[in-house]
Formats: C-alpha cells, sequence, structure tokens
C-alpha cells in the first residue's frame, strides 16, 4: 500500500476492482465502513461476480475477468475528454511534459521492437530525449506531439464506452457511471483510493493492470494525499514481509538486485545503479544504493566482507535468467534439471497452477523437505486418494522429509501488514509435540552444513562458512536478535565526516535508521527499509500508542511504518506547488516556508524547497511516470490483450491475443484450450469462512463451508441441465473436477463482442486432507501461465467445459 488501513477512512470515493475486500480482508474492509458512515463515501465494485463486497456497495459494475486494462484506459480516456484531471498535480508531478525519443511507437498490439522468437522486446526506443545538459527534454506546454500527454491520449484513443463495452462486457450505461462517479475525484478536495488483490496480479498482464490504476490516480491527483493510494491487499499475514526481506530469487532484502551474471565485479554491479538524476536537483534516492547495499554484505559476512574483497560481492549467487521463480522452479523439476526441492510453508500441489503437472514434477524429485505445522497435500502427493489424489504410488520413488514447525500464534516475531506496519506479537503457546521454531530449524540445517563443508570441503565453502552468525545462542537465533540485525548497527564508531574527532554512534549501537548508512564497511544492516524499527529506543514494532492528533488515521507512535515510520509514501504531494495541502481539510504536510512539517514523517529532504524538488524522491525524475520508459517488459503503457486462454478475440489487436511478453514454456502449450472445446470463462476466488488449505483440518471452519463446489448462472445451468445443488463436471485439457453446483444471480452472462460470455467461478479451498470433505479446487484446471513481469500465474482467467454429471466415484 501506498497509505494505510487506517488511511482508507479519509477517503471520498472506495474503488474496489480486482479484489473483494469484504470477502478476503474482512478486518479491513472495516475502514470502507468507517469512510462511509463518517464521510460519506463511496463505494464502487467492479467484478465478474456480484461479491460480498458488491453487496454493501454504492454501485457495482459487471467485468468479463482479464479485461480491465482496457475499462482503466477508457475511464483515464473520460477523464481527459471531459477534462476532469487535476492539471496542477499532472504538470508538476509527473512526467506528461517529458519528450520522448524518436522511434518509439505502437501499433497493432506491439510496441517497438519485438522480438517474436525471444517473445521479448527490445526496449531502447522506450525512452526520453535527453538535452545537451544531461536532462530529459520537456516541454511545459504539452504542445509537443511527442511529449509523453499526447503520447498517452493517443494510446488510448481506441477505448471509448463502445469499445470497452464490447471487450470487458459492461453495460455502456454503467461504465459511464463508474467513469464518471471516478472522474469527480480530479477535484482538489476530492480523493479515491484502490483496493485491490488477486483479481489484478493474478493475469498475464497483472502488472500493467495495477500500472494502469496508477496512471489514472496520478492523472487524478491521488498519490500521496490522504484517502488515496495504490492500495494493495496483501495476502498471508507475513506476505508483504516476504517480498520486502527479499525471498524472491531476484531480490536482496529491501528491494536490491541479486547481481546478474554478466555483472561480473562489484564495480560492474554498482556502476549500473547510480541513479543519476534526470531533472535538475533532484533527490533521485536510490542514489544511496552502495550505502544500502554495503551494509546489507556486512550483516550476512560480518569482518569476512572487507572493502579489499568489495565487500564479499562474489558470495552472492548470480543470476543467468531474470528470476527462478516458482513456475521456472517446478518447469525444471519437470524437465529433470532440479532434484530437491525445500518447502516451507506452502503447499503447492493445492496452490500452483496445472496440479498435473506439479504431481508429476514432485514425482521426479529426489527428496521433498516440508516443513510445515500441518499434514499438507504436497507432502502427501504421493498417496492415492481416489479421484481426489489419483496418483500411482508405486512409481513414486521421492524420498518426502516431514519437519513439524510451529504456527504463527506460537511464534514471537514481526507481521508487516499491508500498510508497510511491521507489527510486533508475542507467542500465544508453547509448539506441540515435535514443532519447533522455523529458525531452531533454518539454524539446525545451516550448523549442519557448515560442518559438512568444515570437514568435507566442497566447492565454494565460503559463502557458509563465513556467514556471520553472532547469536547468543547459535543453535537457536532469537526473534530480537534477528530483528536488531534489519535494524543495523554501527561495526565501528561513526565519525562525524565534518570533525573526525566527534562519534556520532559508538561501535556496535543500533543505528538510528537508513540515512545513517554508510558504505565504507562501517556500518551493517540487514534490509535498509526496516532500519529504525529496532533502534537504540529500543523495538519500535512493539509500539501499542494509539494517539492519532487530529483524527487523522496516520497513528505514529503505533509499531513501526517502513520506511522511516512513514504512513504515506509521497507525502509531499499531498501539498501543491508551494507546498499548502491541496485539500486544507486533509492536510498531511506543509512547507513552513523553512520546512516540511505535518501529521506525517515527510519523505523529502525537510528542507527540501518545493518548487525545486520534486515529490516521487525514489525515480531519478522526481517525478512519477505515466510513461514507464523499459521498465516494464511488456510496454511503457498498459494496453488491453486477452487472457492466454480467451472465449473472445482480442478486438483491438487480432493478431495479437494474449500478452506477447508472458511467460510460457514450450512444454505447455499442448495443455492450452481455445474457446471452441472450453467456451467458459473460469475464475477462482477465496471465501472468507476458509484461510487457503489449511482452516479445513478446524472442524469449525469445515462446518461452515464443508464442501467445494462451483458457482454458475441460472442461465448456463439451465443450457446443461445442471441442477442447483446437484453435481457438475468441469474440465479443460489439464483436468477435469466434480463439483456441486451452486447456481446463482451473483453470476451473469455478459455480452462481449456481440457473444454470450458464461462465467465459472470457482473458489479453492478443499483437498485431500483435514476435516472438511475431500474436493479438488480449481488449479486442475488453471494454465501454466506467468505475468510478463513478476510472473504471477493466470489463476484468474482461464477456459472450461461443464457438464452435468453424478459426481465422483468417489464421494
Ligand atoms: N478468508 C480468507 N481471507 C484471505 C485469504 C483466504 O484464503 N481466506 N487469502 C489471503 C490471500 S493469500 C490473498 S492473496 C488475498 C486475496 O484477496 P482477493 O484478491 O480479494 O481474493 P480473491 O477471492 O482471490 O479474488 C478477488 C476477486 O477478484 C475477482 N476477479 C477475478 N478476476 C478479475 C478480473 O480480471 N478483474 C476484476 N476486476 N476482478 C477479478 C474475483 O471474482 C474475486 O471476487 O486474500 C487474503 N485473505
Ligand atoms: N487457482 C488459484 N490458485 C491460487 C490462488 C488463487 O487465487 N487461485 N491464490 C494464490 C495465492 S495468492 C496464494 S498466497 C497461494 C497460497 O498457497 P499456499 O501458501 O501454498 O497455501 P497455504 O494453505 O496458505 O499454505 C501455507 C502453509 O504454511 C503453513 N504454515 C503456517 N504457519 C507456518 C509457519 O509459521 N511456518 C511454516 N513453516 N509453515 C507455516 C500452513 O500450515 C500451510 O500449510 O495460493 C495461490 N494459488
Ligand atoms: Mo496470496
Amino acid at each position: 500500500m501506498t497509505n494505510s488501513w487506517t488511511d482508507i477512512r479519509n477517503t471520498d470515493l472506495v474503488v474496489i476492482m480486482g479484489g473483494n475486500a469484504a470477502e478476503a480482508h474482512p478486518c479491513g474492509f472495516k475502514w470502507v465502513t468507517e469512510a462511509k458512515a463518517n464521510r460519506g463515501a463511496k463505494l464502487i465494485v467492479v467484478d465478474p461476480r456480484f461479491t460480498r463486497s458488491a453487496s454493501v456497495a454504492d454501485f457495482y459494475a459487471p467485468i468479463r475477468q482479464g479485461s480491465d486494462i482496457a475499462f482503466l484506459l477508457g475511464v483515464i480516456k473520460y477523464c481527459i475528454d471531459n477534462d476532469k484531471v487535476q492539471w496542477d498535480y499532472v504538470k508538476a508531478f509527473t512526467n506528461a511534459a517529458y519528450i520522448l525519443k524518436e522511434g518509439f511507437a505502437y501499433s497493432d498490439g506491439l510496441f517497438t521492437g519485438y522480438d517474436a522468437e525471444k517473445r521479448e522486446y527490445d526496449r531502447s526506443t522506450w525512452d526520453y530525449e535527453i538535452g545537451e545538459d544531461g536532462y530529459v527534454l520537456v516541454d511545459e506546454t504539452l504542445q509537443n506531439p511527442r511529449c509523453v500527454w499526447n503520447m498517452l491520449k493517443e494510446h488510448i484513443a481506441v477505448y471509448t464506452p463502445e469499445m470497452v463495452e464490447r471487450i470487458c462486457g459492461t453495460p455502456k450505461d454503467k461504465f459511464l457511471k463508474v467513469a464518471e462517479m471516478i472522474s469527480e475525484c480530479s477535484a482538489r478536495d476530492k480523493t479515491m483510493t484502490s483496493m485491490y488483490a488477486l483479481g489484478w496480479t493474478q493475469h498475464s498482464k497483472g502488472s500493467q493492470n495495477i500500472r494502469s490504476m496508477a496512471m489514472l490516480q496520478l492523472i487524478l491527483g491521488n498519490i500521496g494525499v490522504r484517502g488515496g493510494g495504490m492500495n494493495a491487499l496483501r495476502g498471508h499475514s507475513n506476505i508483504q514481509g516476504l517480498t520486502d526481506i527479499g525471498l524472491m530469487s531476484n531480490l536482496i532484502p529491501g528491494y536490491l538486485n541479486i547481481p546478474t551474471e554478466r555483472e561480473v565485479d562489484y564495480a560492474t554491479y554498482i556502476s549500473s545503479r547510480g541513479f543519476k538524476p534526470l531533472r535538475p536537483n533532484q533527490m533521485s534516492y536510490w542514489q544511496n544504493y552502495s550505502k544500502f547495499f554495503v551494509s546489507f554484505q556486512k550483516a550476512m559476512w560480518g569482518s569476512a566482507a572487507t572493502p579489499e574483497n568489495d565487500f564479499a560481492y562474489h558470495y552472492l549467487p548470480k543470476l543467468d535468467l531474470p528470476a527462478y521463480d516458482i513456475l521456472r522452479a517446478f518447469e525444471m523439476m519437470d524437465q529433470g534439471q532440479m532434484h530437491g526441492y525445500f518447502c516451507q510453508g506452502f503447499n503447492p500441489l493445492l496452490s500452483f497452477p496445472d496440479r498435473g503437472k506439479i504431481t508429476r514434477s514432485l514425482g521426479k524429485l529426489k527428496f521433498l523437505v516440508v516443513i510445515d505445522p500441518l499434514e499438507t497435500e504436497t507432502s502427501r502427493f504421493w498417496e492415492n486418494h481416489g479421484t481426489f489424489n489419483d496418483v500411482d504410488t508405486a512409481s513414486i520413488q521421492t524420498e518426502v522429509y516431514q519437519l513439524p514447525s510451529t504456527c504463527f500464534a506460537e511464534d514471537e516475531g514481526a507481521l508487516v501488514n499491508s500498510g508497510r506496519w511491521l507489527q510486533w506479537h508475542w507467542a500465544a503457546q508453547n509448539p506441540p509435540g515435535e514443532a519447533k521454531h522455523d529458525t531452531w530449524i533454518m539454524a539446525q540445517l545451516y550448523l549442519r552444513l557448515k560442518k559438512l563443508y568444515q570437514e568435507e570441503g566442497g566447492k565454494f565453502p565460503d559463502a557458509i562458512l563465513n556467514l556471520h552468525w553472532p547469536y547468543a545462542d547459535p543453535e537457536d537465533p532469537k526473534p530480537d536478535e534477528l530483528a536488531r540485525e534489519m535494524n543495523g548497527y554501527a561495526v565501528t564508531d561513526l565519525r562525524d565526516p565534518n570533525d573526525p574527532t566527534k562519534v556520532l554512534l559508538e561501535a556496535g549501537k543500533q543505528v538510528a535508521g537508513f540515512g545513517v548508512l554508510r558504505d565504507d564497511g562501517s556500518t551493517a544492516c540487514g534490509c535498509w527499509i526496516y532500519s529504525g524499527c529496532f533502534n537504540e529506543n529500543g523495538n519500535n514494532m512493539a509500539r501499542r500508542d494509539n494517539t492519532d492528533p487530529d483524527a487523522t488515521g496516520a497513528y505514529p507512535n503505533w509499531t513501526f511504518s517502513w520506511p522511516a515510520n512513514r504512513r504515506i509514501l509521497y507525502n509531499r504531494a499531498s501539498a501543491d506547488l508551494d507546498g499548502k495541502a491541496w485539500d486544507p481539510t486533509r492536510k498531511l504536510i506543509e512547507w513552513n516556508g523553512e520546512k516540511w512539517e505535518g501529521y506525517d514523517v515527510p519523505d523529502i529532504a525537510v528542507t527540501a524547497k518545493p518548487r525545486e524538488v520534486g515529490p516521487f524522491i525514489m525515480n531519478p525524475e522526481g517525478q512519477s511516470r505515466l510513461f514507464t520508459r523499459g521498465m516494464m517488459r511488456d510496454g511503457p503503457f498498459p494496453a488491453h490483450y486477452e487472457p492466454f486462454e480467451s472465449p473472445v478475440v482480442n478486438v483491438v489487436a487480432p493478431a495479437v491475443r494474449g500478452n506477447p511478453v508472458a511467460r510460457v514454456f514450450e512444454s505447455d502449450r499442448q495443455s492450452f484450450g481455445d474457446a471452441e472445446e472450453f467456451p467458459y470463462a473460469a475464475t477462482s476466488y477465496r471465501l472468507t469462512e476458509h484461510f487457503h488449505y489449511w482452516t479445513k483440518h478446524v472442524w469449525v471452519n469445515a462446518v461452515l463451508q464443508p464442501e467445494f463446489f462451483v458457482e454458475i448462472s441460472e442461465e448456463l445451468a439451465s443450457e446443461k441441465g445442471i441442477d442447483k445443488g446437484g453435481w457438475c463436471r468441469v474440465w479443460n485439457k489439464r483436468g477435469s473436477v466434480h463439483a456441486k453446483a451452486v447456481v446463482t444471480k451473483r453470476i451473469q452472462p455478459l455480452i462481449c463482442d456481440g457473444k454470450p460470455v458464461h462465467i465459472v467461478g470457482i473458489p479453492l479451498h478443499w483437498g485431500f486432507t483435514g476435516a472438511a470433505k475431500n474436493g479438488m479446487g480449481p488449479n486442475s484446471l488453471t494454465p501454466f501461465v506467468g505475468d510478463a513481469n513478476i510472473e504471477t500465474p493466470e489463476f484468474k482467467a482461464f477456459l472450461v467445459n461443464i457438464e452435468r454429471s453424478d459426481g465422483p466415484a468417489s464421494a
């Protein structure tokens, strides 16, 4: 989230599109209720299904899954055509005026530079025109036909209300009503918040769905302000923390990057991370990259990371591919290139796409380690459960180890919520039976590996032998020790650069925040964005002071919000060019003539003059981007593409149907289907009563939602002779599932490109372990296709067929 959960109460309009917060985030949803009750805020829901969120909305509009870009670009076009633009914001705070390089163009669904063989773009033309002074050329009058604003207008011209209806199936009058309500938020004193989750991410162009809304929010002047923002509603209680601390194959904690194979040494690596400002006077905060990186290396390898050995840069793995995401991991297993798999807090047999492929791949492993408090389907993938897991056990040779771990209520530590708050919690229970903390398990693995390397040697033992392991009990590192390491500390005395006789912080003391980190090896910090969470004031994540001066929703002394306890990112943009709040009733920070002050920690230097330094400090532009240069693999502007499996053609670019850069493996192509054979548009989703595949182990939850079902419209049910509560079979080339039919008015057929499109909704909570009835879930059917930028699987849009059935043989 750019903002926080509690800030949602400051909004005038909530748009839930690409998520179902009332169902999947029922506790956080209370802030929507607050905004409605206390401010008269309105709620719009745009979803293929009439959801629990829709049931309390002021306005609901249906949409075909996978078509949101067309819808959102249509809204942007509506706002521009009707002059509903926050002009001062757009001119001052976005790159609308930047001139684009000659050579960049878009036609027939493709941007310049496409290589069909590699399914990749050469992105060299996707850039700005740079002047002789080294800065981007701009045309403040927005007259130049090659400035971002005019190129954007040209790019979105096709997305008329009629075109939106044709692609999305959203009736024109409903689309126009949504567009009109949204456009009102271009006023200085009106804000809108975007609340989204998987309905946008789980698509082959998921990142561009989110880009589209971010662009709309910029045009309305809604980023950085109270009640505004792009608010990603995160999933597992600590999934925000997972991304923050770099548990992705291509990341280092704090969104630094794992080097690539081409970055053979530190000098090469850091040379492409200079982040030279693209406009005069800009902060371009990533210029501090080396301080965060070197401090990370010091936290990892302590005294073994020295200036002489480039702070042990050579200990880091080097990527030969952009990332080793889950799709690639299973593809590699299937190809016999990966022999062992550690599965810690994951149930891939049920949660990853194309279960047939997952089962086959797990069966090719030499060993599988499952670290989990529960008996998961993954740890039992080799067991035959009739229809529900029809495997030939005798032919599977994978050796499976189960290491029972603790669950959150038995753990101490911080969980990072969607609003970036690190909230410390304490154990409520001692672990049962043989269960051990994950940290203990990891420490044991490490110490035993180290011993093996010490005794037997190995190819490259240094990174393991020299790991900095300063914990009081090396066998069992404690949460507060790990948290202190993430905050960072002085390795040697930190002296004042202007007066070296003065010690600013003694060796061994916790740093106050990332502002004092250095790149000479004198500081260590495990995760720079968390710095400040556990400093010499103590554990700031454990703070529980809920005072909220002037009821702004900031709660500055409640836990710790990264970065630097900032509650709203880009908060300088809450004020106009002279530093006065756009909306005086929603003041956040203001310029008092000398410095920035207010309710939040300014994300700009406190003395940075308002007309000189732009609010978007992480960008070398100092401004936000309506055009993203080469930073997205599939285009600097979003464009409509169909899902990989789609019931209709791509009417804006018939030759290019799905995202031309989406992640697909050749070996999966034979399992894709088309609309002739599989005419129905399926999607998958959650229910409040269950949390994925854990709560089916609990009797109460199992009783509340006992059995797997699929949800279809009355029209489709009658066409297929399927009874309410009767059995049906849903299938495609990848698999087949039997389910009870929930026949409902909540799903209505949509008319897309002149044809009716039926939607099949499939919830995901059942398997073959636990207290609930056995069930199949959607992933026997979902395709092995990933988003072009971050490889998230396309769980939300795929094709199936459906018929009445007698139920599974073993039901
Ligand atoms: N009770 C409960 N809460 C949970 C979870 C749980 O299992 N149980 N899981 C947690 C996790 S890990 C996550 S990631 C979050 C997920 O939170 P959400 O994303 O809100 O959950 P979903 O139900 O998967 O999908 C949300 C909605 O997206 C809609 N949708 C699908 N495709 C599209 C599309 O193309 N466009 C639009 N506009 N809408 C579309 C679906 O119809 C559905 O209503 O929930 C978290 N909260
Ligand atoms: N078709 C379809 N597929 C989907 C989705 C969808 O919308 N549609 N959503 C996707 C999303 S967003 C998600 S997040 C995934 C969820 O997929 P998974 O993460 O695979 O599903 P969970 O059941 O949440 O599995 C988490 C496991 O962690 C264990 N666990 C809990 N606490 C701890 C702990 O402290 N330590 C350890 N070691 N284990 C612990 C739980 O017992 C559980 O078995 O599913 C994805 N798959
Ligand atoms: Mo998730």
